[in-house]
């Protein structure tokens, strides 16, 4: 079997597909887009959306975290992404669909916004890239795609500063799940796949490492994702962190 991933270095979409391809010992090789650009090379490449992750098996074409996941379990059955009971299956497709449709955006948005004021930490983000450039020469240039990227993604003060406000009742959800047995069990699944990718992401900003770190979703994201690239200092207003502290000093 051909398997082809085509991501962006440090996609939370496209880890979710690497550690499930893992976890089904498939062996893949891997295609580093720069942001921006990876919209043109898709479209060229004939897949119908201009979004990573994005996937060729035996020349097949596969778009999207949730569709990859799919054929992922179809092509290779074991171990299953999806419970066999279906009120179970209902639970992680439900989980799994917050993660896709109501995580993942938030925390893209905090990151580009925080990469686009301080552009020094995007080099960690790129450990292990192959982006057929040096990476300093990736960084040193990377202002305007930045900004790029910031813009299509809505990455506005006003957004990130509502996101930020919205994420404790996020990990509050997670939180619930992983109570309920929905996420973190002995056999890792879908949800589990989509949603740790996002936490950990949003862990590599020094912002907010220490408060997901204190709840269950932190150790649950470092459970299933162990090494994540990325660290950024700092960025975020105090104001808009505001309501994270206090939800997390009353907790
Ligand atoms: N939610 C979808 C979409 C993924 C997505 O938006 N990926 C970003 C990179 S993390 C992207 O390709 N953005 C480009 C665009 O929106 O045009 C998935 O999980 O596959």
């Amino acid at each position: 079997m051909d398997v082809r991933l085509y991501t962006i270095p440090g996609s939370h979409p496209g880890v979710a597909v690497q550690a499930m391809l893992k976890a089904k010992g498939i062996p893949f090789k891997r295609t580093d887009l720069f942001p921006v650009m990876q919209k043109l090379v898709v479209r060229a490449l004939g897949f119908p959306k201009q979004t990573v992750p994005a996937m060729k098996i035996d020349g097949r074409k596969v778009q999207g975290s949730r569709e990859i996941t799919r054929e992922l379990d179809r092509i290779r059955p074991e171990p299953p992404l999806f419970p066999e009971d279906p009120e179970k299956r209902l639970a992680v497709e439900e989980a799994e669909r917050f993660g896709d449709e109501e995580l993942q955006h938030p925390v893209r948005q905090m990151i580009w916004w925080a990469l686009r004021k301080d552009k020094a930490p995007l080099r960690s983000y790129s450990e292990g890239a192959k982006l057929g450039i040096p990476v300093g020469l990736a960084v040193a240039t990377a202002a305007p795609v930045l900004a790029a990227t910031a813009h299509y993604n809505e990455a506005t003060d006003e957004n990130v500063r509502r996101d930020l406000a919205a994420l404790p009742a996020l990990l509050d959800r997670i939180d619930a799940w992983i109570e309920a047995g929905v996420l973190d069990g002995e056999q890792l699944n879908a949800a589990d796949y989509q949603i740790a990718p996002s936490l950990r992401l949003a862990m590599t900003m020094q912002d907010l490492r220490p408060i997901i770190d204190a709840r269950p979703a932190g150790k649950f994201a470092r459970r299933v994702i162990p090494d994540y690239p990325g660290d950024a200092p700092p960025t975020f207003p105090p104001a808009w962190m505001q309501p994270l502290r206090s939800v997390a000093s009353t907790a």
